[in-house]
């Protein structure tokens, strides 16, 4: 479908359309469109922007990815369809493996997940070789050259059943998540409140100047870095915007 510029709301129609093609194409769940639908809502109430929490939560997860020794990014068919590209260059410019991991596991969608990564140049481990132990659903699908010996693992848009596993299993847990009411949201050591779509390249640009920091400022970020600050700010936020909106109907705006 054809989404002309000037319609008000151009950017959620145009990645609207991107998650139907990724289904039409095979690469995302069904089940993801009413994942990234839910994920359109708390942005709205989020004003649709990168907020000082989101930034700080990016800057702290891009600090962990630079200091760890085997950092993955967990792709799914969300990510693939939305990011493709930017999601590569994530990887490249902080060093850290992509690696296909999804909940509707089907052979095919890993097959095409990895192809849509490959186009955009990437490499993706999608040989899924190894258990981790203690989960129950698809996601317990891994690599052993990836996320199974990982010591940090960025799981952008999560369904929640592997955040507590993962940390259980001595890993360090970055999630980007729009809700920060989830239970990964609350779970995880970084939680980024914010579209992937914005996240994902400001951390792109964050690591372009912080591959030159060195391990002790790097350090520092992460020492001063306070998740249960950053998350419940996040929550205040919906609230006040929520207020400032029955404010403005109140006064007939
Ligand atoms: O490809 P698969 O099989 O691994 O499936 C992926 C989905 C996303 C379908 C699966 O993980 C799932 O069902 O996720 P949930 O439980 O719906 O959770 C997704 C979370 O991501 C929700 O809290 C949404 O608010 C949030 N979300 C959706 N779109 C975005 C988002 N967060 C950040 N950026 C988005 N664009």
């Amino acid at each position: 479908m054809h989404v002309p510029k000037e319609h008000p709301r151009y950017v959620s129609l145009l990645y609207r359309e991107k998650i139907a093609e990724g289904v039409r194409k095979g690469i995302t769940a069904v089940e993801g469109i009413a994942a990234h639908g839910r994920g359109e809502t708390f942005d709205y109430i989020l004003g649709e922007k990168s907020h000082d929490f989101a930034l700080e939560a990016e800057r702290a997860a891009v600090a962990l990815i630079l200091t760890s020794k085997h950092p993955v990014i967990s792709v799914n068919g969300n990510v693939a369809a939305l990011i493709p590209e930017e999601i590569v260059k994530l990887s490249e410019t902080l060093n850290a493996i992509l690696e296909v991991n999804i909940f509707h596991f089907s052979e095919e969608r890993v097959r095409k997940i990895k192809e849509e990564i490959e186009a955009c140049g990437g490499k993706i481990l999608a040989d899924l070789d190894a258990e981790l132990k203690g989960l129950k659903s698809a996601r317990r699908k891994v690599s052993s050259k990836g996320i199974y010996k990982a010591d940090t693992v960025l799981v952008p848009l999560e369904d929640g059943d592997r955040c507590e596993i993962l940390r259980l299993h001595g890993k360090k847990v970055i999630t980007i998540d729009l809700n920060p009411l989830s239970r990964t949201s609350r779970m995880a050591d970084i939680t980024i409140v914010d579209n992937l779509i914005r996240a994902v390249p400001n951390m792109i640009e964050m690591g372009e100047k912080m591959q030159n920091y060195s391990e002790k400022e790097l350090r520092e970020i992460l020492e001063s870095y306070d998740n249960r600050r950053v998350l419940s700010a996040s929550i205040k936020r919906i609230r006040d915007y929520l207020t400032e909106m029955a404010e403005r109907v109140l006064e007939g705006g």
